[in-house]
Order: structure tokens, then C-alpha cells, then sequence
């Protein structure tokens, strides 16, 4: 029987070098592995029609206040059908989180080393998924840590992290569970689901938390700073720590760059809400670019259900009209993978490595997919 901190580790990613040290050389071209020529440009806001061109907002204030609640979670509910995405205005102030984490990034390489992957663990600074020396490279250093349950924490990383960022970063990932929660409740509201289904099934929640660093890139438009890719968790809510826009997320087959307002999260729905919502909510794919000039740092915090919990389509949403379109399985029996990424050729063998599409993938197309494949246990 896996242990519960196996079932949050991804495993292993060969370890590459730091973008953030490649980039303070002066070049005039990025190296080979980091060009991606394949890229579709994101649309530009003269050739979108109004309502493609920017992410609903949601005042969570207004979602609070009995004159406006009906209102705003209407608008709440159809962001989440139709794009997936949403920025959530909050009160929070995040000046000091803002300092840690830039600061963070700013650490001399020799300290930032001791707090590097290890090759059997997805956790610390480096790059996620790296499964072949071939492979193209995204043009970003990341930072990757379980928060909760205390449980699934790697002591010893946290232990390393500078005091200032781990005491900041406490009331961050408490704040920021609550944060979910509210949404998450919001959402079965949204839903029509039983409010006490939702709350069961993240009362001890999985969080974690990946800090990104883009460095100025001397080709952007040759390259990408996380490529296009959907979210395995429950809820996404990232923190932009600047005005340098970079987030794009796909909308009727176009990229719609997303504008990051003060004081705003973007939140998105993941695979797991998804298929909580029975296909009703969109896991919507996005990726991050890169700018010439401009650092842009972000930080995602990922939510998940409870490790013990069954994750298929929320029975209180099931009937006769509304049959179930994913199958249920046990969560620690989800494939560990974090998301497809776009590899040309690659991409099937990313694809079965991590099983997670085929997991979200509605039934109709799995039971395809198994009388042309054999199917390996994590869907079964
Ligand atoms: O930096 C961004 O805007 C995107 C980050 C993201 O998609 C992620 O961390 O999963």
C-alpha cells in the first residue's frame, strides 16, 4: 500500500539547468531545446469580439452580501462553464508575500542549489516532467512545495526555506485555503450540488504551491514560458506578482491573454472540479509567454480533494437526465501526472505516462480509447 507521501510525489524529472542563470549571460539567441516555433500567437484585442477578449471578474465581497449574491454567482457560474477562468477581486494585502517570494528568486545560485530537486522528488526549485534529454524546455525556473495537510510536508525543505518566506508562506497557504473553500462552496451553490458533498470531500484538502520565475527571454515569440496545459487539481488560484501579462488561456481555439488587475487572484477550475461537475465546469488549457524585457514572477496554489476521497461525478448532481459522463475512482488511484503538455511527436507518450487526460477524458471516449488500447489500472 503507497503511503500518503508517495501518493503526492510525481517522481522524477531530470534535473535541468536554471533559466534564471542561463538568462543572466548576455545572448542574442535562445539555445535549441528552448525553441518552440509551433506556438499560435495569442489574439490581440483589435481581432477579438468583446466577449472573447478578457476573463470574467468576480468581487468576492459582492458574493458575500445578500443584495448581490444571486448576481455574482450567476456571473461566477457561467465564467466557470464557459471559460474555465475567473479573477476574484479580494481585500487580501499581499505586499509582504510579494517581497518574500521576489526575494526568493533573488537568492545567490549556491544557496538556491541546497534547495534544488532531488532526483526522486518533484519538490524544490527545478522543472516539472522533464522525461528526455530531447525534450523542448519551458523558459522558466519553478519552485514547487506541499503545504497541507502538515502530514504530506517534506520537513526538510521547509526547514531550509529562508525564515522570513516559510513564516509568510503559513498564513499564505491558511489564507488561501479558506479562499478555496469559499470558492469551492460557491461553486456547489453554482451547481445545485449538496453543499455537504463538496465540503466531505476537501475537509483535509491536499495544497501545494509552485512559484514561477520568467526570465527576459531574448526570442519570446520563439519561445514559451510554460506551455499550454490544464490543471490535475480541484481549484487553481495564482497570484501575478506584477503587471507584466504573460497567463493566456484557450477560448474557442484561440489564446486570450489575461490582463493580471491589483488586488485580483485568477482562479481556474482543474480536472478534478471538472469531474466533480460532471463535465457541467471546464478545466480549461493555458500556457504562460515570455517578454524581451521584463522578469514575471507567479505563484499557483493548487487545490485538491482529501487523498482518501473518491473522486467521479457528485451523486447529487446524477440522474436520469444527467447520467455520469467520468467514471469514479479512488484519488490515490489518480494518475499522479500533472497535466499533457504539447509535445508534438511526444505528446502519446506523455499522454499514457501520466494518464491524467485520459482520466478526465467524459467515458464515451475511454471506452474507445480501451477497445484500441490496452488500459493500465489507473482507469479502471
Ligand atoms: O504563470 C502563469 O501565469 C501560469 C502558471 C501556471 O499555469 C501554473 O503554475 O500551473
Amino acid at each position: 500500500m503507497e503511503s500518503s507521501l508517495e501518493a503526492v510525489n510525481f517522481g522524477k524529472s531530470i534535473i535541468i539547468p536554471s533559466v534564471q542563470e542561463m538568462a543572466k549571460e548576455s545572448m542574442i539567441k535562445i539555445p535549441p531545446r528552448y525553441e518552440r516555433p509551433d506556438q499560435d500567437p495569442p489574439i490581440i484585442s483589435t481581432d477579438a469580439s468583446p466577449l472573447l477578449s478578457s476573463i470574467p471578474v468576480i468581487d468576492l465581497e459582492r458574493l458575500a452580501i445578500e443584495d448581490s449574491m444571486d448576481s455574482e454567482l450567476g456571473i461566477l457560474h457561467s465564467a466557470c462553464r464557459e471559460w474555465g477562468f475567473f479573477q476574484a477581486v479580494s481585500s487580501t494585502l499581499l505586499e509582504e508575500f510579494k517581497m518574500q517570494v521576489e526575494n526568493f528568486f533573488k537568492l545567490p545560485y549556491e544557496d538556491k542549489k541546497k534547495l534544488w530537486q532531488k532526483p526522486d522528488n518533484h519538490e524544490g526549485f527545478g522543472q516539472l516532467f522533464v522525461v528526455s534529454e530531447e525534450q523542448k524546455l519551458d523558459w522558466s525556473d519553478m519552485f514547487y512545495v506541499t503545504t497541507l495537510p502538515l502530514h504530506l510536508r517534506m520537513n526538510d525543505l521547509f526547514d531550509k526555506l529562508p525564515p522570513n518566506l516559510r513564516e509568510i508562506l503559513e498564513t499564505y497557504c491558511t489564507e488561501v485555503k479558506k479562499l478555496a473553500s469559499e470558492i469551492l462552496g460557491h461553486m456547489a451553490k453554482g451547481l445545485k450540488m449538496d453543499a455537504e458533498e463538496m465540503k466531505e470531500l476537501f475537509s483535509d484538502g491536499v495544497q501545494s504551491i509552485r512559484m514561477n520565475y520568467y526570465p527576459p527571454c531574448p526570442e519570446p515569440d520563439k519561445a514559451i514560458g510554460f506551455s499550454p496545459h490544464s490543471d490535475a487539481d480541484a481549484l487553481t488560484i495564482l497570484f501575478q506578482l506584477g503587471e507584466t501579462e504573460g497567463l493566456e488561456i484557450r477560448k474557442e481555439g484561440r489564446w486570450i491573454p489575461v490582463k493580471p488587475l491589483p488586488n485580483a487572484f485568477v482562479v481556474n477550475v482543474g480536472d478534478i472540479t471538472e469531474i466533480i461537475s460532471n463535465g457541467v465546469y471546464r478545466s480549461v488549457e493555458h500556457r504562460a509567454k515570455v517578454n524581451s524585457e521584463k522578469e514575471r514572477l507567479s505563484v499557483a496554489t493548487f487545490y485538491s480533494s482529501n487523498l482518501d476521497s473518491v473522486l467521479g461525478p457528485a451523486p447529487s448532481l446524477l440522474g436520469k437526465h444527467n447520467p455520469e459522463i467520468f467514471r469514479s475512482v479512488p484519488i490515490e488511484k489518480k494518475p499522479k501526472g500533472f497535466y499533457m503538455q504539447d509535445y508534438g511527436e511526444g505528446c502519446f507518450q506523455i499522454f499514457f505516462d501520466h494518464e491524467h487526460d485520459l482520466l478526465k477524458m467524459p467515458l464515451v471516449f475511454q471506452e474507445l480509447l480501451a477497445g484500441a488500447f490496452a488500459l493500465g489500472d489507473g482507469v479502471n
